[in-house]
């Protein structure tokens, strides 16, 4: 009795665990089928549809379709074929660029200006590894992206396939989340899980791999898969082993399954550790706020992220993603003297900020301020800590939320806003360190070559509010950080900590996807436009068009300005005056030189780029910039 009993219970279990026959009509429903033998009976235990023509593409298109994705970036491959098909017959638009390193940081770039998920889908083996500076660059900037990538099938894996390569252990050190799907009824819950892992907590890249046999339809598979016809002995034995496989691989594929994305909840701050907060601000006589691009993740949107820190009224320093946010008239923002700023606060609020290279890994902080840490990420929120800066509280919860919390609880005790003679500390150096500025914007150049700071100031007042500024370059890019100023926030794109040359096309490409009326502007440095300038290409095929403002200065000017003064030697360093506006041409796109000699018709010549846009039309602006020394003493590798 017992013996059969257990017998019983293990059938059930084995049932449902490995052949997912979980309910009495299921059981039924086989037995029929087998009666009437309509199918093979290890398809039939499988509940395999051996007649569908649908293939594994539709589903993943599916869930990214539920997931409100409206673009999917890529470099074709025919192991990735079905999944752009199905995004496609979905209207999921599938744009395909020229390099796909440029699908990946266009992704980046759409998830971080639609505060979702930003997808990218690259073929196998190859495709698959020219992604990886991108994933790094996604990884460290905390940009939640989804990257799709081929993979050899499942059962040629390391038998010499086309394109085969471990690629999860590729990405397992940049990923939150690297899977490799083997059975199509899978597909719905991993692509859901990951989408959901990518936007938890500290937002980050994940990685799914499809081998092409999951994404295929059963009967092309089937073909594939080499079953001997007419087989006898071992090769029996061989076939029936396939055909488990493949049974296994396409069983209960056309189930329903929730397809709907898995709830987001950002970290939220402790009340007590608000309150803590809030008693250090009122006792506050030089309060200081450097807010990051984590401020800019959701839910707290970017309108009222600026109310917010409008509201607290402290002077604060913008980097990253939250750039723009206080537009350009505030008197709030600063830009110059940071350094100066953060010896004399007495209480700094590290918004998002990190103490990584941008902050000296926390140097610059002085042990006279009391420290106040946000930021989602442990290891972040304490970085460097202990070691280079002490912190007064660490608050690890979303950024944004924290702040808004804070303002309501410093607005209930009367708070009005930072003293104001510390407030007019700052800004009379803010005037003075712009005047000067401004000084060496008119200074001629011992080259006779166009002032690239003259340049980057005309380029700022003809630029329309709502454009986004995509930042890809060294010195000539750096300048304009200071210049250039985006006027309002999610307006400026640039790589962030992993300070990645290439990422200009990329981020243009997401910008002008997710916004395509609004000017995408790309500030180039002429080195760094060769890594991306044939997407110009891509603008023209999408009409998609996009302005590259590129200062050429026939070198890789931030490294020749140490390496030569310290080794006497620009070896490597130096580049050609090379003719960048007819590369536009030969891309669909316009192509305008300027230089010294024609600095008057920059005006025009901007115009002219901004109208062509509206026309459709990309331009590539081919600046012949000389040398100034403004950005002496700045990091140089
Ligand atoms: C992918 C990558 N390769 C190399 C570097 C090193 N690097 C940093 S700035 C720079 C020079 C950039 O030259 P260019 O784009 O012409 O700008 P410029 O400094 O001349 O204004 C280089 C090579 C890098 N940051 N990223
Ligand atoms: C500026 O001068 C160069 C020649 O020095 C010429 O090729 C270019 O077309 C001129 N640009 C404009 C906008 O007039
Ligand atoms: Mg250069």
């Amino acid at each position: 009795m017992l013996v059969q009993l257990i017998l019983v219970v293990g059938f059930i279990y084995i049932l449902r665990k490995y052949f997912d026959i979980n309910s009495f009509e299921k059981l039924k429903k086989i037995f029929n089928d087998l009666k009437e033998g309509k199918q093979h009976p290890i398809s039939a235990i499988f509940q395999v549809d051996d007649k569908s023509n649908r293939h594994g593409g539709e589903l993943v298109a599916s869930v990214l379709h539920a997931h409100g994705v409206q673009e999917v970036f890529t470099l074709v491959g025919g192991h990735i074929s079905p999944i752009l098909v199905g995004c496609e017959n979905l209207g999921i638009k599938v744009i395909d660029t020229r390099h796909e390193v440029t699908a990946v940081f266009a992704a980046d770039a759409v998830a971080r200006l639609r505060q979702s998920i930003g997808v990218a889908a690259v073929t196998a083996g190859p495709g698959v590894t020219n992604t990886i500076t991108a994933v790094k660059n996604a990884q460290m900037a905390e940009s939640p992206l989804l990257l799709i990538g081929g993979a050899a099938p499942t059962l040629l894996q390391n038998r010499g396939a086309l394109q085969d390569i471990d690629q999860l252990v590729l990405f397992r050190p940049l990923c939150k989340y690297a899977v490799r799907v083997k059975r199509l009824k899978d597909i719905v819950p991993t692509v859901r899980e990951a989408i959901h892992i990518a936007q938890s907590g500290t937002p980050g890249p994940v990685f799914i791999e499809f081998p092409i046999d999951v994404l295929y339809p059963y009967p092309t598979v089937l073909k594939e898969i080499g079953l001997v016809p007419n087989a006898k002995g071992i090769k029996r034995l061989i076939n029936a082993y396939l055909f488990m496989h493949i049974s296994r691989q396409f069983g209960g594929a056309w189930e329903q399954q929730d397809i709907t994305p898995i709830p987001v909840t950002p970290p939220r701050p402790k009340e007590e550790q608000i309150d803590e907060v809030a008693k250090i601000l009122l006792e506050s006589k030089r309060p200081l706020i450097l807010l990051g691009s984590q401020a800019t993740l959701p839910p707290v949107k970017a309108d009222d992220l600026r109310k917010t820190v409008e509201k607290l009224g402290i002077p604060v320093y913008l980097g990253g993603m939250s750039r723009g946010l206080l537009g350009v008239n505030s008197n709030l923002q600063m830009r110059q003297n940071r350094k100066e700023a953060l010896k004399d606060a007495d209480v700094v609020i590290l918004a998002g900020t990190v103490c990584d290279f941008r902050l000296g890994y926390g140097k610059v902080l002085s042990s006279k301020s009391k420290i106040i840490a946000i930021n989602r990420n442990k290891d972040q929120l304490t970085k460097n800590e202990k070691i280079f800066w002490k912190s007064t509280a660490l608050l690890q919860s979303d950024v944004g939320t924290t702040l808004v919390d804070l303002q309501r609880v410093l607005q209930q005790k009367g708070w009005k806003g930072a003293p104001s003679d510390w407030l007019k500390t700052l800004q009379d150096r803010e005037l003075e360190k712009e005047s000067s500025n401004l000084k060496k914007m008119k200074e001629e150049l011992p080259d006779g070559n166009l002032n690239p700071l003259s340049l980057l100031s005309q380029l700022d007042k003809a630029l329309p509010d709502d454009t986004i500024l995509v930042a890809d370059g060294g010195d000539f890019v750096g300048s304009a950080a200071y210049i250039v100023r985006p006027r309002g926030p999610l307006q400026w794109l640039d790589p962030g900590a992993f300070g990645t040359l290439g990422v200009g096309g990329g981020f243009a490409l997401g910008a002008k996807a997710v916004y395509p009326d609004r000017p995408v502007v790309i500030l180039y440095g002429d080195g760094s436009s060769g890594y991306s300038i044939m997407e110009f290409d891509t603008f023209t095929r999408f009409k998609l068009p996009v302005i590259g403002v590129i200062g050429n200065d026939a070198c890789w000017s931030q490294i020749a300005r140490d390496q030569v003064p310290w080794f006497n030697s620009a070896v490597a360093c130096n580049l050609a005056y090379n003719k960048y506006d007819q590369v536009a041409e030969g891309l669909g796109a316009n192509g305008v030189v300027v230089n010294k000699a024609n600095e008057s018709e920059i005006k025009t010549v901007f115009a002219q780029a901004i109208h062509e846009c509206k026309n459709g039309k990309s331009t590539i602006i081919n600046a012949i910039i000389g040398k100034t020394d403004f950005r002496k003493g700045s990091i140089s590798v």
